[in-house]
């Protein structure tokens, strides 16, 4: 990671904090791959290009998407589904690479998850005001995997709520490098993102970029 002279030295990764049952916090995890990761993500985007998908009920959403990996995370007006293909182009996705895979595999471990071999990873682009509002991970096609999310760039507040949509959620900062993991009985935890606070980060500018591993199938 590269720091301007200003920045604050980010802690090295510790220990998962526990945020919920089979949910935790690994703050700094991804930290010594950061460069890995974001050269990553601009092969990826230059393939498939980060766009703004609409809603099944019609609102265009703020932040941006694309995938790599096996499957992708879709929307549009007939629903939210994982396609093979990214339907802009009509070509399969970037297949994922190998240091996400590795990341994700390692992260789930740390929170107690073995094995975990995602085939879906949803790239995600926040600008400032960019949100998203409270929902569950739910077309998986199985839940037994954990979801793996990884926040570079500038920090966001994450919304960490319960199985019940009016379970008020608790706040977390996500910094550059930290990943959120979440299954088992967290894995239909309602969570969201809360408008991305103005701001610059050294390495990505006016941005986050959030890396969100999931099994699809
Ligand atoms: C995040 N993203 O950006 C979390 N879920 O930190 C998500 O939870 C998410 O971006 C489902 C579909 C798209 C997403
Ligand atoms: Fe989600």
């Amino acid at each position: 990671m590269t720091l301007g002279l200003f920045d604050e030295a980010p802690a090295p990764y510790t220990a998962p904090e526990v945020i919920a049952p089979g949910a935790a916090l690994l703050r700094g995890f991804a930290l010594e791959m950061d460069e890995v990761l974001l050269q990553a993500v601009e092969a990826v985007t230059a393939a498939a290009p980060l766009r703004h998908l609409v809603t099944p009920g019609g609102y265009t959403m703020s932040v941006a998407m694309s995938n790599c990996g096996a499957l992708g995370w879709v929307s549009d007006r007939s629903g939210y589904r994982y396609d093979a293909r990214d339907p802009l182009s009509g070509k399969p996705w970037p297949p994922m690479p190998a240091g996400f895979a590795q990341l994700a595999l390692r992260a789930a471990a740390q929170a107690g998850f073995e094995n975990f071999r995602p085939d879906a990873c949803l790239i995600n682009r926040y600008e400032p005001r960019a949100r998203l509002s409270l929902h569950q991970d739910k077309d998986e096609g199985s839940m037994d995997a954990p979801i793996v999310s990884v926040s570079l760039g500038l920090p966001a507040v994450f919304l960490f709520g319960g199985l019940s949509r009016s379970d008020r959620p608790a706040r977390y900062r996500l910094q550059h490098g930290d990943v959120a993991v979440w299954g088992g009985p967290s894995r239909l935890a309602y969570h969201g993102v809360a408008p991305l606070a103005r701001g610059e980060h050294a390495r990505l500018g006016a941005q986050r970029i959030n890396l969100t591993f999931r099994c699809a199938r």
